[in-house]
């Protein structure tokens, strides 16, 4: 990628866009050059994750939310990054996707991309901040990274945002499965979406409820526990973040307009007490690791020979050897530099 292709991509292009976002998918030289040539032109976007079983309404909310900030006077520049570790690229989650935004795909300040990386070198994390970073580099302001709230790996995306926002709905003891899959804690926002169904209100006090129980448990601002330096930072301030209940019909645009102001409001919380600069130099921290572990490995496949491998392996299957000795044998026989 030349300097030329970097001001292209600056400029809007779109075209540029998709190329360089399949390049870095596929990890190919290029997508690993494009990265490089852009690095220094992230740091700027407001990256939000939005999680939830699904069939919660994420799509949906991404619509009305999208549509929401578009029409803010300084109109800001969207990108939509829809991660399905289940479906296949053309699979009909995202087929419906499509269906649901078609305004959307037709707005030059708005850019929808599904990515459906399972399995992929470095993992969904790695992809999805890949992605992030083209975006970022591209101008756009608003990162949505809609993921299924349901393992480890979705956890790892929402990691990378600044601002997550956990989607449940009423009645389906959806709130007895967020709480045990953690995913409360990772919450700074929590919607209560299809609340034009029974039953929202109490799950809104459900949830509040169960939020209450946690802060009182670990101390305020307790909900990033694990990350006890984005807590330090968000204790710093007289006014720590407690994450606010949302109602919301996303399929009438209802309760939007509050959503927006609470996103909003967190930034502003995130810049203020410090928390937004500690979570970049986390996440960097991350993108730093991630590559040692990826070089390593790399570099540990072009040395070892598919021969010494197999050797090796016989060993470990004759019990002449364990797991962990053969590893330490083989990592040994390699010519450091
Ligand atoms: N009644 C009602 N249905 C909704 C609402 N939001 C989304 N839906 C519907 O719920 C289904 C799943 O929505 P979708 O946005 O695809 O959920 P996702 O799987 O979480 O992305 C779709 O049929 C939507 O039309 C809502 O606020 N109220
Ligand atoms: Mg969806």
């Amino acid at each position: 990628m030349n300097a030329e292709q970097v001001e292209t991509l600056i400029r809007g292009d779109r075209l540029t866009l998709s190329r360089i976002l399949s390049q870095v998918e596929s990890q190919s030289e290029a997508g690993k050059q494009a990265l490089e040539a852009l690095f220094p032109f992230t740091g700027r976007a407001h990256k939000i994750g939005i999680t939830g079983a699904p069939g919660a309404g994420k799509s949906s909310l991404v619509n009305a939310l999208t549509r929401q900030l578009r029409r803010q006077p300084d109109a800001p520049k969207v990108a939509i990054i829809a991660v399905d570790p289940t479906s296949p690229f053309s699979g009909g989650a995202l087929l419906g996707d499509r269906v649901r935004m078609p305004d959307l795909q037709q707005d030059p300040g708005v850019f929808i991309r599904s990515m459906a990386t399972r399995g992929a070198l470095g993992g969904l994390a790695a992809a999805t901040e890949a992605f992030s970073q083209v975006f970022d580099a591209a101008g756009y302001d608003i990162i949505l990274i809609e993921t299924v709230g349901a393992g480890q790996a979705e956890v790892e995306v929402v990691n990378l945002a600044h601002t997550t926002i956990v989607v449940d709905t009423p009645g389906t003891g959806d709130e007895i499965q967020a709480i045990k899959a953690g995913i409360l804690e990772i919450a700074d926002i929590l919607v209560v979406n299809k609340a034009d169904r029974p039953g929202a209100d109490q799950s809104v006090r459900y949830l509040q409820a169960m939020l209450e129980m946690g802060y009182a448990r670990s101390g305020a601002a307790g909900h990033h526990a694990p990350e006890s330096a984005v807590k330090e930072a968000s204790e710093k301030t007289t006014h720590p973040w407690v994450p606010p209940v949302l109602k919301t019909i996303a399929i009438e645009s209802q309760g939007i307009e509050d959503l927006l102001g609470v996103i909003q409001a967190h930034r502003k919380f995130l810049l203020e007490s410090g928390t937004w600069q500690v979570k970049e130099r986390q996440a960097l921290q991350k993108a730093i690791q991630r590559a040692i572990t990826q070089n390593l490995m790399d570099f540990w496949k072009a040395k070892i020979t598919p021969e010494l491998f197999e050797a090796t392996l016989q060993s470990v299957v004759e019990r002449k050897l364990s797991p962990e000795s053969a590893a330490q044998y083989l990592l040994r026989t390699i010519q450091w530099l």
